[in-house]
């Protein structure tokens, strides 16, 4: 793979990079009986993914184990455990391989992203490409997609079906995004991309989960649109965060997307307004921004503009589509933990 590329992309996360540390996190549910049980499971994703990821050649084994010691919040996995609560058989040994295959496959699209972005760090540690360099952080992203298929294989051709979708759905996403919008609307396509490059893996987990704990197809088809909803609320807000916090808040430098040249949906929408400051943004907004000067005067320009309550507006539409997609499953404490999880999303941006 060529990091050649016409168009920036950018570097995504959700939430603070190596926030949990490494190994299984700790995550609190308001139901004791479910914080001990996924917290359990939780434990058997981590000790799987270890085991998968140990076979092989030394050589592979340390450049995948880079990222995957490096901690992550193993959102997706976790999801993948909470959705199989709405089965016959939740947290059974399907579900748990699902989990990993799920949370390998994100591992494979970091490795594979950090390449393609130049990125020097990830989940707080030097990127694997800066650790060593691209032609290794391709292969070791290869090596995993490899471990994924060999686990998929033994959960069945519909879980590999789903997988040969879900693989086409993220490189065209990633395409997608390093082609640019060309003659289509840049707001139709920023909303293309994050839906293939975040949503689809999230909503594959909230897929795989259930089907493996052979959920109703009712539910299933819940649990797999809710995740991409969520998938698309926590890119728009990493996005808000990155132009609109305060260093300290988020652990980030505020404006890394436009020194990219990135542009993302706050962005996007106050470059479309007709005012003096959409009209400084459009002049100025050309391509990424090289002085600190300028990245500080764009910056106050979009806290003049309507751009983050915009993108705000399409958090909520979301958030609506999320909770209306949890509405169609039967009322307990997994369903609660889910919606508060959607809420703590949003509410890291007020
Ligand atoms: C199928 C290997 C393969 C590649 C497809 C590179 C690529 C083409 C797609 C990139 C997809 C990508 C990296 C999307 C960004 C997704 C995202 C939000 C990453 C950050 O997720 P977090 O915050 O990360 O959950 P942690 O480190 O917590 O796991």
């Amino acid at each position: 793979m060529s990091s050649g590329r016409t168009v920036p992309t950018r570097s995504h996360g959700l939430g603070k990079e190596g926030a949990t540390g490494s190994g299984a996190s700790q995550v609190e549910f308001g139901d004791p009986e479910l914080t001990a049980e996924i917290n359990h499971a939780m434990v058997q994703v981590e000790e799987l993914l270890h085991k998968e990821l140990s076979s092989g050649q030394e050589f592979l084994v340390d450049k995948v184990m880079h990222l995957t010691k490096a901690g992550g919040k193993r959102f997706r996995p976790m999801f993948a455990l909470l959705a199989s609560k709405f089965g016959e058989k939740p947290l059974s040994e399907d579900v748990i391989k699902a989990a990993v295959v799920v949370e390998i496959t994100h591992l494979a699209t970091l490795y594979h992203d950090d390449v393609m972005d130049e990125a020097t760090m990830r989940r707080g540690v030097p990127s694997a490409n800066a650790r060593w360099d691209n032609s290794v952080a391709i292969l070791a992203g290869d090596i995993l997609l490899a471990h994924a298929s060999r686990l998929m294989s033994q959960l069945g051709t519909e879980t590999v079906a789903h997988f040969a979708e879900t693989f086409g759905e993220l490189v065209t996403g990633q395409m997608r995004e390093t082609i640019g919008p060309r003659d289509t609307d840049p707001i139709e396509h920023y909303m293309e991309v994050i839906r293939e490059k975040t949503g689809v893996l999230i909503a594959s987990a909230g897929y795989l989960g259930s089907l493996h704990a052979g959920a109703a197809a009712e539910h299933i088809d819940a649990l797999k649109k809710f995740g991409a909803a969520i998938g698309m609320i926590f890119q728009i807000v990493d996005d808000i965060i990155d132009i609109f916090s305060e260093t300290h808040e988020s652990g980030k430098t505020p404006g890394t997307d436009l020194r990219e040249g990135v542009f993302t949906l706050p962005v996007l929408y106050a470059m479309r307004e007709e005012t003096e400051v959409g009209a400084q943004l459009r002049e100025i907004l050309t391509g990424p921004l090289t002085d600190d000067e300028t990245v500080e005067k764009v910056l106050a320009l979009l806290s003049q503009s309507g751009g983050r309550q915009a993108a705000l507006d399409e958090v909520y539409r979301y958030m609506d589509i999320a909770n209306a997609e949890l509405d169609r499953l039967p009322d307990n404490s997994v369903k609660d933990a889910l919606r508060e999880l959607a809420t703590f999303t949003v509410k890291r941006v007020g």
